[in-house]
């Protein structure tokens, strides 16, 4: 079982797409062990995006982020890593495939609905940033676990 960090972010939030993006993961049989709204620090939102903070873009990034507020889920399954990045799709919501989340409701990357963490260590790191333990069910047993996990 792999964990990973899901944000939906300010935009998808505000545009009434947390239902539908929630809808998507739980649909594909990933567990949600946390979840939770809350408006994003500054602090936080670059802790968060670390690994960016030499890149241009890197201001606009925290900027969105705390613009509003956020929905933060740990999602547990399979592959979730792989699985929820596909579902999320490209990075550029211009070039997302058709039936990802980011090329069914988005346009521009500064605007693109959701974040997935991308490695299983860094979801960890994603989880623990944004979560306290007591915050997670972790690994609580789900009626269908039998019929989504083999
Ligand atoms: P992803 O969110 O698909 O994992 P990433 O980790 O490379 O993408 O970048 C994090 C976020 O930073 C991304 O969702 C949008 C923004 N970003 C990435 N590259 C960018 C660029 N070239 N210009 C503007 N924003 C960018
Ligand atoms: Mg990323």
């Amino acid at each position: 079982m792999e964990r990973t960090l899901i944000i939906v972010k300010p935009d998808a939030v505000q545009r009434g797409l947390t239902g539908e993006i929630i809808k998507r993961f739980e649909q594909r049989g990933l567990k949600i062990i946390g979840m939770k709204l809350l408006q994003v620090n500054k602090e936080l939102a670059e802790k968060h995006y670390d690994v960016h903070r030499e890149r241009p873009f890197f201001a606009g990034l925290v900027d969105y982020i705390i613009s509003a507020p956020v929905v933060v889920m740990a999602l547990e399954g399979t592959d979730a890593i792989v699985a929820t990045r596909a579902t999320i799709g490209a990075t550029k919501p211009a070039e997302a495939a058709a039936g990802t989340i980011r090329g069914d409701y988005g346009l521009e990357i500064g605007r693109n609905l959701v974040h997935g963490s991308d490695s299983v260590e860094n979801g960890e790191i994603e989880i623990a940033n944004f979560f306290t333990e007591a915050e997670l069910c972790g690994g609580w047993p789900r009626d269908v676990d039998g019929w989504v996990f083999e």
